[in-house]
């Protein structure tokens, strides 16, 4: 790929830059310490149509492709993760029905979803079913037009607040018994429980739920695919969104190494600045390198998966384990040059270091992408 981004890219760089400077750069810190969903941002993002950014144009969206999900993540990153989930979230939710659903169903959930109307979550991870995914719980049996619903969810972003979540679930076969994977786009009403919100040590102004789903109906009518479908729409949409969490993580390390410049330059010790002093000088070397060397690959991930490359999971694996590994060497060389002040709450790097461990964690570990990195080269049957 042409890895000087074009002038499409560069206007939404800029338009996603200036959002964030006005609606979101002054709530960073604040969000951070009261914790919630920032509605106020939300109708911002819908307004400024970037939370259209995950939908095809057809459906009200502004394409729908990864790149620009990366290009728009990574420049909200830089000042809070936690309002960048807010756009990673809604494509997380929404990306099964754009991978799988009929014109039908696309027709019915995606356009208020790109409006910012309606919320989406991803109801995958339980209890018992965390790394693997197959071994899920959560049961769906038919009763006329309806499956009902019985199971727990958990780490469910946005449970508490979303207005459908793409919920997956074992369905099962009248015939054969056999208990198969499949994929519901579930509508909020009755039997849709939050039985917990999280603490956590970082992005703390997104909801992470545990859901208690009992008695729950959704139509049959919001099957996607077929039964047993599932678990590969489940890949799939994180093969696109792991490009997503690279780019949170690529904000991030940029965020903190502008504040590491910044402090150097500003910051004097004996009257100079510590800029001048080459300890300083080799490590803000070694965040640069190490943040453009995520950066190209998350851009080159998100560029194969909107050609369709055959290896376009592999490459997302790659840039979500790579870029969170190297972001959080570059945010803790950031506290590291800012030195006790790193430490405290008056400069965002000690955020960002929260923030950023998730991504080490969420959307698949990275010892899972190792996996998936490592399968894809060994080929069937590892
Ligand atoms: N796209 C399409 N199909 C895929 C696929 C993908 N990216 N990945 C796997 N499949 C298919 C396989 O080809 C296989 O198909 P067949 O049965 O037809 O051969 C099937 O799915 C099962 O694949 P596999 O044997 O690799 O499944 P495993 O149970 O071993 O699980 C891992 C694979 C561990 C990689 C998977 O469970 C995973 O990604 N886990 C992490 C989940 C995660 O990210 N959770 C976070 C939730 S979001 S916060």
């Amino acid at each position: 790929m042409d890895f000087e981004l074009d002038q499409e890219l560069l206007a939404l760089k800029e338009s996603v830059q200036k959002l964030v400077q006005e609606k979101v750069a002054p709530r960073a810190g604040e969000l951070d310490e009261i914790g919630g969903y920032p509605w106020d941002i939300k109708e911002a993002f819908a307004e400024g149509r970037v939370l259209a950014i995950p939908f095809p144009t057809e459906y009200g969206g502004t394409g729908g492709k990864a790149l620009p999900m990366a290009i728009a993540v990574e420049e909200i990153s830089k000042v809070s993760c936690s309002v960048a989930m807010m756009l990673s979230g809604q494509c997380l939710g929404s990306a099964a029905i754009t991978i799988a659903g009929s014109e039908e169903q696309k027709q019915r959930f995606l356009p208020d979803l790109a409006r910012g109307k309606t919320l989406a979550a991803y109801g995958l991870t339980e209890p018992d079913a965390g790394s693997d995914v197959a071994s899920l719980q959560t049961t769906a049996v038919r009763d006329g037009n309806d499956y009902v619903v019985t199971g727990s969810k958990r780490f469910i972003t946005y449970g508490d607040i979303a207005d459908v979540m793409t919920l997956f679930v074992k369905t099962v076969d009248p015939n054969t018994k056999e208990k198969k994977v499949s994929c519901l786009v579930a509508e909020k009403g009755p039997g849709w429980n939050v039985s917990k919100l999280e603490h956590k040590i970082g992005i703390k102004g997104s909801t992470t739920t545990e859901l208690f789903l009992e008695d729950f109906r959704v139509p049959v009518a919001n099957l996607l695919g077929k039964e047993g479908d599932g678990f590969k729409i489940a890949m799939q949409v994180l093969d696109k969104t792991r490009t997503s969490i690279a780019a949170q993580a690529v904000g991030m390390a940029q965020g903190a190494l502008d504040c590491a410049v910044q402090f150097a330059r500003e910051h004097l010790e004996n009257g100079k600045p510590i800029g001048r002093r080459q300890g300083i000088q080799m490590k803000l070397a070694d965040m640069e390198m190490k943040t453009e060397a995520a950066r190209f690959l998350t851009y080159m991930a998100a560029d194969k998966y909107d050609r369709h490359d055959p290896d376009r999971g592999r490459y997302s694996a790659c840039a979500k384990a790579f870029a969170s590994d190297l972001a959080m060497e570059v945010i803790g060389g950031a506290i590291q040059v800012l030195g006790e002040f790193g430490y405290t709450k008056k400069y965002p790097v000690e955020r960002m270091f929260r923030d950023a461990k998730v991504q080490q964690i969420y959307e698949g570990t990275n010892e899972i992408q190792r996996i998936v990195i490592a399968r894809s080269l060994l080929g069937k049957g590892f």
